[in-house]
Protein backbone atom coordinates (compact mmCIF):
# COMPACT_ATOMS: atom_id res chain seq x y z
CA UNK A 1 0.00 0.00 0.00
CA UNK A 2 2.99 2.28 0.49
CA UNK A 3 5.16 1.30 -2.52
CA UNK A 4 4.79 5.02 -4.00
CA UNK A 5 5.38 6.88 -0.45
CA UNK A 6 9.75 7.19 -0.07
CA UNK A 7 10.88 5.89 3.36
CA UNK A 8 13.84 6.70 4.94
CA UNK A 9 14.68 4.42 7.26
CA UNK A 10 15.81 4.81 10.92
CA UNK A 11 14.20 1.21 12.43
CA UNK A 12 16.20 -1.73 12.76
CA UNK A 13 13.85 -3.03 10.64
CA UNK A 14 10.49 -5.30 11.14
CA UNK A 15 9.63 -4.73 14.68
CA UNK A 16 10.01 -8.30 17.00
CA UNK A 17 6.66 -10.11 17.94
CA UNK A 18 6.73 -12.61 20.82
CA UNK A 19 4.65 -14.28 22.49
CA UNK A 20 3.59 -13.36 26.47
CA UNK A 21 2.54 -16.67 27.65
CA UNK A 22 3.20 -16.15 31.40
CA UNK A 23 0.84 -12.79 31.38
CA UNK A 24 -1.48 -14.83 28.94
CA UNK A 25 -1.87 -17.76 32.05
CA UNK A 26 -2.32 -15.23 34.59
CA UNK A 27 -5.53 -13.48 32.59
CA UNK A 28 -6.48 -17.34 32.91
CA UNK A 29 -5.06 -18.91 29.93
CA UNK A 30 -8.51 -18.55 27.49
CA UNK A 31 -6.77 -15.91 25.03
CA UNK A 32 -3.31 -15.79 23.41
CA UNK A 33 -1.89 -12.64 24.03
CA UNK A 34 1.15 -11.15 22.03
CA UNK A 35 3.22 -7.86 21.72
CA UNK A 36 4.76 -5.95 18.83
CA UNK A 37 7.97 -4.46 20.33
CA UNK A 38 8.03 -0.97 18.74
CA UNK A 39 9.53 0.01 22.17
CA UNK A 40 12.82 -1.91 20.40
CA UNK A 41 11.92 -0.52 16.97
CA UNK A 42 15.18 1.21 16.30
CA UNK A 43 18.77 2.73 18.16
CA UNK A 44 17.67 6.12 18.29
CA UNK A 45 17.34 7.35 21.61
CA UNK A 46 15.23 3.20 22.91
CA UNK A 47 12.77 4.05 19.71
CA UNK A 48 9.20 3.96 19.74
CA UNK A 49 5.88 4.74 17.56
CA UNK A 50 7.08 7.90 16.27
CA UNK A 51 10.22 6.42 14.75
CA UNK A 52 8.18 4.64 12.26
CA UNK A 53 5.80 7.41 11.74
CA UNK A 54 8.77 9.83 10.83
CA UNK A 55 10.53 7.15 7.92
CA UNK A 56 7.65 8.81 5.99
CA UNK A 57 7.70 12.50 7.25
CA UNK A 58 11.71 12.92 6.90
CA UNK A 59 12.07 12.67 2.93
CA UNK A 60 9.49 15.45 3.02
CA UNK A 61 11.86 17.87 5.45
CA UNK A 62 15.24 16.45 3.19
CA UNK A 63 13.01 17.59 -0.40
CA UNK A 64 12.22 20.95 1.61
CA UNK A 65 16.07 21.63 2.66
CA UNK A 66 14.78 22.12 6.06
CA UNK A 67 17.64 22.28 8.70
CA UNK A 68 15.80 22.16 12.06
CA UNK A 69 13.12 19.91 13.09
CA UNK A 70 10.01 22.35 15.38
CA UNK A 71 7.90 19.88 17.62
CA UNK A 72 5.72 19.81 20.85
CA UNK A 73 4.67 17.74 23.16
CA UNK A 74 4.15 17.54 26.88
CA UNK A 75 7.20 17.94 29.61
CA UNK A 76 7.52 14.07 29.50
CA UNK A 77 6.49 13.58 25.97
CA UNK A 78 8.28 10.22 24.16
CA UNK A 79 7.58 12.24 20.42
CA UNK A 80 9.90 15.22 21.15
CA UNK A 81 12.44 12.81 22.24
CA UNK A 82 12.46 11.00 19.04
CA UNK A 83 12.53 13.77 16.81
CA UNK A 84 15.45 14.90 18.57
CA UNK A 85 17.29 11.43 17.97
CA UNK A 86 15.88 11.54 14.48
CA UNK A 87 17.42 15.24 14.46
CA UNK A 88 20.69 14.37 15.62
CA UNK A 89 21.08 11.41 12.99
CA UNK A 90 20.05 13.81 9.97
CA UNK A 91 22.88 16.17 10.91
CA UNK A 92 19.75 18.73 11.81
CA UNK A 93 19.26 20.87 14.62
CA UNK A 94 16.14 20.38 16.79
CA UNK A 95 13.80 23.20 18.63
CA UNK A 96 11.21 21.46 21.24
CA UNK A 97 8.52 23.25 22.79
CA UNK A 98 7.55 21.10 25.53
CA UNK A 99 4.26 22.16 27.56
CA UNK A 100 2.50 21.48 31.12
CA UNK A 101 0.01 19.03 29.76
CA UNK A 102 0.49 16.99 33.12
CA UNK A 103 -0.76 17.74 36.34
CA UNK A 104 1.74 15.81 37.77
CA UNK A 105 4.69 16.65 40.02
CA UNK A 106 7.70 15.12 41.03
CA UNK A 107 10.65 17.03 42.07
CA UNK A 108 13.04 15.93 38.96
CA UNK A 109 10.08 15.72 36.42
CA UNK A 110 11.61 18.13 34.16
CA UNK A 111 14.78 16.81 34.75
CA UNK A 112 14.71 13.40 33.63
CA UNK A 113 13.92 11.14 31.46
CA UNK A 114 12.76 11.73 27.66
CA UNK A 115 13.72 15.77 28.19
CA UNK A 116 17.02 14.59 29.86
CA UNK A 117 17.76 12.57 26.65
CA UNK A 118 16.55 15.53 24.38
CA UNK A 119 18.76 17.88 26.18
CA UNK A 120 21.59 15.51 25.62
CA UNK A 121 21.04 15.08 21.89
CA UNK A 122 21.26 19.07 21.61
CA UNK A 123 18.12 19.65 21.28
CA UNK A 124 16.70 23.39 22.47
CA UNK A 125 14.11 23.05 24.55
CA UNK A 126 11.57 25.31 25.42
CA UNK A 127 9.15 24.99 28.56
CA UNK A 128 5.64 26.29 28.35
CA UNK A 129 3.23 26.81 30.62
CA UNK A 130 0.48 25.66 28.47
CA UNK A 131 -2.23 22.65 29.26
CA UNK A 132 -2.78 19.36 27.03
CA UNK A 133 -4.05 19.57 23.64
CA UNK A 134 -3.35 17.74 21.11
CA UNK A 135 -4.45 20.22 18.82
CA UNK A 136 -2.14 22.98 16.76
CA UNK A 137 -0.93 25.11 19.32
CA UNK A 138 -0.28 28.56 19.42
CA UNK A 139 3.34 27.64 21.04
CA UNK A 140 4.53 25.75 18.07
CA UNK A 141 3.58 28.47 16.01
CA UNK A 142 5.94 31.05 17.53
CA UNK A 143 8.90 28.36 17.46
CA UNK A 144 8.72 27.96 13.53
CA UNK A 145 8.74 32.06 13.54
CA UNK A 146 11.45 32.04 15.79
CA UNK A 147 13.65 29.66 14.11
CA UNK A 148 12.52 31.74 10.92
CA UNK A 149 13.65 34.86 12.43
CA UNK A 150 17.31 33.78 12.82
CA UNK A 151 17.66 32.82 9.86
CA UNK A 152 17.53 29.19 10.12
CA UNK A 153 14.61 26.64 7.98
CA UNK A 154 12.17 25.29 10.12
CA UNK A 155 10.35 21.85 9.26
CA UNK A 156 7.14 22.05 11.30
CA UNK A 157 6.17 18.43 13.06
CA UNK A 158 2.92 18.67 14.64
CA UNK A 159 2.14 16.78 18.08
CA UNK A 160 2.67 13.34 17.79
CA UNK A 161 3.92 13.45 14.18
CA UNK A 162 -0.15 13.03 13.68
CA UNK A 163 -2.08 15.79 11.88
CA UNK A 164 0.68 16.02 9.58
CA UNK A 165 -0.12 14.87 5.71
CA UNK A 166 2.08 11.94 6.03
CA UNK A 167 1.23 10.85 9.64
CA UNK A 168 -1.02 8.39 9.01
CA UNK A 169 1.70 6.40 6.84
CA UNK A 170 3.90 4.73 9.51
CA UNK A 171 1.34 2.69 10.67
CA UNK A 172 -0.28 1.40 7.84
CA UNK A 173 3.20 0.03 7.33
CA UNK A 174 2.31 -1.84 11.15
CA UNK A 175 0.11 -3.32 9.68
CA UNK A 176 1.76 -4.79 6.65
CA UNK A 177 4.59 -5.75 8.69
CA UNK A 178 1.99 -7.70 10.77
CA UNK A 179 0.61 -9.67 7.65
CA UNK A 180 3.85 -10.65 6.59
CA UNK A 181 4.58 -11.76 10.03
CA UNK A 182 1.36 -13.67 10.33
CA UNK A 183 2.56 -15.81 6.81
CA UNK A 184 5.37 -16.82 8.45
CA UNK A 185 3.72 -18.08 11.78
CA UNK A 186 0.80 -19.29 10.17
CA UNK A 187 -2.29 -17.80 11.56
CA UNK A 188 -3.75 -13.88 11.99
CA UNK A 189 -4.45 -12.11 15.16
CA UNK A 190 -8.08 -11.89 16.04
CA UNK A 191 -7.63 -8.10 17.78
CA UNK A 192 -4.77 -5.52 18.05
CA UNK A 193 -4.53 -3.53 20.99
CA UNK A 194 -3.35 0.12 21.29
CA UNK A 195 -2.96 3.03 23.19
CA UNK A 196 -4.48 6.27 21.20
CA UNK A 197 -3.74 10.23 21.91
CA UNK A 198 -3.15 12.44 19.06
CA UNK A 199 -4.29 9.85 16.79
CA UNK A 200 -2.04 8.81 13.62
CA UNK A 201 -0.86 5.15 15.31
CA UNK A 202 -4.34 3.65 15.64
CA UNK A 203 -5.88 5.86 11.97
CA UNK A 204 -2.62 4.12 10.16
CA UNK A 205 -3.71 1.07 11.74
CA UNK A 206 -7.16 1.76 10.64
CA UNK A 207 -6.33 2.08 7.05
CA UNK A 208 -3.12 -1.03 7.31
CA UNK A 209 -6.03 -2.93 9.00
CA UNK A 210 -8.55 -1.95 6.87
CA UNK A 211 -7.41 -3.69 3.77
CA UNK A 212 -8.06 -7.24 4.94
CA UNK A 213 -11.45 -6.55 6.15
CA UNK A 214 -9.69 -6.34 10.49
CA UNK A 215 -10.11 -2.60 11.14
CA UNK A 216 -12.67 -2.33 13.70
CA UNK A 217 -10.36 -5.24 15.03
CA UNK A 218 -8.39 -2.39 16.10
CA UNK A 219 -9.13 -1.78 19.55
CA UNK A 220 -7.42 1.82 20.54
CA UNK A 221 -7.31 2.43 24.60
CA UNK A 222 -7.64 6.26 25.24
CA UNK A 223 -5.38 7.82 27.13
CA UNK A 224 -6.26 11.55 26.41
CA UNK A 225 -8.86 12.00 28.56
CA UNK A 226 -10.22 13.85 25.71
CA UNK A 227 -11.93 11.14 24.53
CA UNK A 228 -14.20 13.21 21.67
CA UNK A 229 -11.51 15.54 20.38
CA UNK A 230 -9.30 12.41 20.11
CA UNK A 231 -12.05 10.25 18.05
CA UNK A 232 -12.39 13.36 15.69
CA UNK A 233 -8.73 13.74 15.26
CA UNK A 234 -8.03 10.09 14.49
CA UNK A 235 -10.93 9.69 11.76
CA UNK A 236 -9.87 13.01 10.60
CA UNK A 237 -6.53 11.08 9.77
CA UNK A 238 -7.55 7.80 8.81
CA UNK A 239 -10.01 9.29 6.06
CA UNK A 240 -6.90 11.66 4.77
CA UNK A 241 -4.42 8.55 4.97
CA UNK A 242 -6.89 5.93 3.19
CA UNK A 243 -7.60 8.39 0.29
CA UNK A 244 -3.29 9.20 0.12
CA UNK A 245 -3.24 5.02 0.00
CA UNK A 246 -5.90 4.93 -2.20
CA UNK A 247 -7.44 2.37 -0.12
CA UNK A 248 -10.47 2.37 -2.53
CA UNK A 249 -12.88 2.61 0.48
CA UNK A 250 -13.88 5.23 3.39
CA UNK A 251 -13.38 4.68 6.86
CA UNK A 252 -16.31 5.21 8.55
CA UNK A 253 -17.23 5.91 12.36
CA UNK A 254 -18.34 1.64 12.49
CA UNK A 255 -14.61 0.88 12.33
CA UNK A 256 -13.33 3.05 14.73
CA UNK A 257 -12.94 1.35 18.12
CA UNK A 258 -12.14 4.09 20.77
CA UNK A 259 -12.45 2.82 24.35
CA UNK A 260 -12.02 5.91 27.24
CA UNK A 261 -12.69 4.08 30.26
CA UNK A 262 -9.04 3.79 31.35
CA UNK A 263 -7.66 7.11 30.53
CA UNK A 264 -8.64 8.58 34.34
CA UNK A 265 -7.34 10.47 36.32
CA UNK A 266 -5.79 12.43 33.82
CA UNK A 267 -3.33 12.39 30.87
CA UNK A 268 -0.29 11.87 32.15
CA UNK A 269 -1.16 10.58 35.65
CA UNK A 270 -1.64 6.65 36.34
CA UNK A 271 -4.43 5.41 38.05
CA UNK A 272 -3.87 2.59 40.55
CA UNK A 273 -4.87 -0.04 38.10
CA UNK A 274 -2.69 1.44 35.51
CA UNK A 275 -0.21 0.87 38.30
CA UNK A 276 -1.21 -2.78 39.03
CA UNK A 277 -1.08 -3.56 35.23
CA UNK A 278 2.19 -2.14 35.05
CA UNK A 279 3.64 -4.36 37.71
CA UNK A 280 1.98 -7.25 36.13
CA UNK A 281 3.44 -7.04 32.74
CA UNK A 282 6.53 -6.43 34.25
CA UNK A 283 6.47 -9.45 36.96
CA UNK A 284 5.23 -11.99 34.82
CA UNK A 285 7.26 -10.94 31.39
CA UNK A 286 9.81 -8.55 32.24
CA UNK A 287 8.26 -6.54 29.83
CA UNK A 288 8.09 -3.01 30.86
CA UNK A 289 5.33 0.30 30.46
CA UNK A 290 5.04 3.56 31.38
CA UNK A 291 2.24 5.03 33.33
CA UNK A 292 0.91 7.89 30.61
CA UNK A 293 0.31 5.34 27.68
CA UNK A 294 0.92 1.83 27.56
CA UNK A 295 0.26 1.18 31.13
CA UNK A 296 -2.96 2.58 30.15
CA UNK A 297 -3.50 0.24 27.24
CA UNK A 298 -1.81 -2.70 29.29
CA UNK A 299 -4.50 -1.43 32.17
CA UNK A 300 -7.27 -1.43 29.39
CA UNK A 301 -5.92 -4.93 27.91
CA UNK A 302 -6.30 -6.94 30.81
CA UNK A 303 -9.80 -5.48 32.36
CA UNK A 304 -11.12 -6.36 28.75
CA UNK A 305 -9.70 -10.28 28.89
CA UNK A 306 -10.84 -10.52 32.32
CA UNK A 307 -14.58 -9.32 31.41
CA UNK A 308 -14.42 -11.80 28.11
CA UNK A 309 -14.69 -8.90 25.85
CA UNK A 310 -12.41 -11.45 23.27
CA UNK A 311 -13.76 -14.44 22.71
CA UNK A 312 -11.76 -18.02 24.38
CA UNK A 313 -9.10 -19.06 21.58
CA UNK A 314 -8.27 -15.23 20.77
CA UNK A 315 -5.36 -13.90 19.56
CA UNK A 316 -4.51 -10.87 20.87
CA UNK A 317 -1.49 -8.22 19.64
CA UNK A 318 -0.42 -5.60 22.11
CA UNK A 319 1.10 -2.95 19.58
CA UNK A 320 3.89 -2.20 22.53
CA UNK A 321 4.27 1.59 21.40
CA UNK A 322 7.71 2.51 23.81
CA UNK A 323 7.11 4.98 26.05
CA UNK A 324 9.36 3.58 29.05
CA UNK A 325 11.81 6.79 29.33
CA UNK A 326 8.94 8.80 31.29
CA UNK A 327 9.00 6.06 33.84
CA UNK A 328 12.06 8.11 35.40
CA UNK A 329 10.08 11.34 36.21
CA UNK A 330 7.37 9.52 38.31
CA UNK A 331 10.01 7.85 40.85
CA UNK A 332 7.99 8.39 43.63
CA UNK A 333 5.20 5.98 42.61
CA UNK A 334 7.34 3.14 42.16
CA UNK A 335 10.17 3.87 45.07
CA UNK A 336 8.97 0.65 46.80
CA UNK A 337 7.83 -1.66 43.14
C1 LIG B 1 2.20 7.83 22.34
C2 LIG B 1 2.08 9.27 21.92
P1 LIG B 1 -0.61 8.55 19.10
O1 LIG B 1 -0.25 9.89 19.62
O2 LIG B 1 -0.15 8.28 17.72
O3 LIG B 1 -2.08 8.29 19.27
O4 LIG B 1 0.16 7.50 19.98
C3 LIG B 1 -0.10 7.38 21.35
C4 LIG B 1 1.13 6.95 22.10
N1 LIG B 1 2.30 5.20 23.21
C5 LIG B 1 1.21 5.65 22.57
C6 LIG B 1 3.36 5.99 23.44
C7 LIG B 1 4.52 5.42 24.16
C8 LIG B 1 3.35 7.33 23.00
O5 LIG B 1 4.43 8.09 23.22
N2 LIG B 1 2.94 10.20 22.53
C9 LIG B 1 2.82 11.62 22.36
C10 LIG B 1 4.10 12.25 22.92
O6 LIG B 1 4.20 13.51 22.92
O7 LIG B 1 4.99 11.50 23.30
C11 LIG B 1 2.24 12.21 21.20
C12 LIG B 1 1.58 12.29 22.51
Amino acid sequence: MLERFERYPLTFGPSPLEKLDRLSARLGGSVEIWAKREDCNSGLAFGGNKIRKLEYIVPDALARNADTLVTIGGVQSNHTRQVAAVAARLGMKCRLVQESWVPFEDAVYDRVGNILLSRIMGAEVELVDEGFDIGIRESWERAIEDVKARGGRPYPIPAGASVHRYGGLGFVGFAEEVRAQEAELGFRFDYIVACTVTGSTQAGMLVGFARDGRADRVVGIDASFTLEQTRAQVMGIARNTAELVELGREITDDDLVLLGDYAHPAYGVPSTATNDAMRLAARTEGMMTDPVYEGKSMQGMIDLVRKGYFPPGSRILYAHLGGVPAINAYSYIYRNG
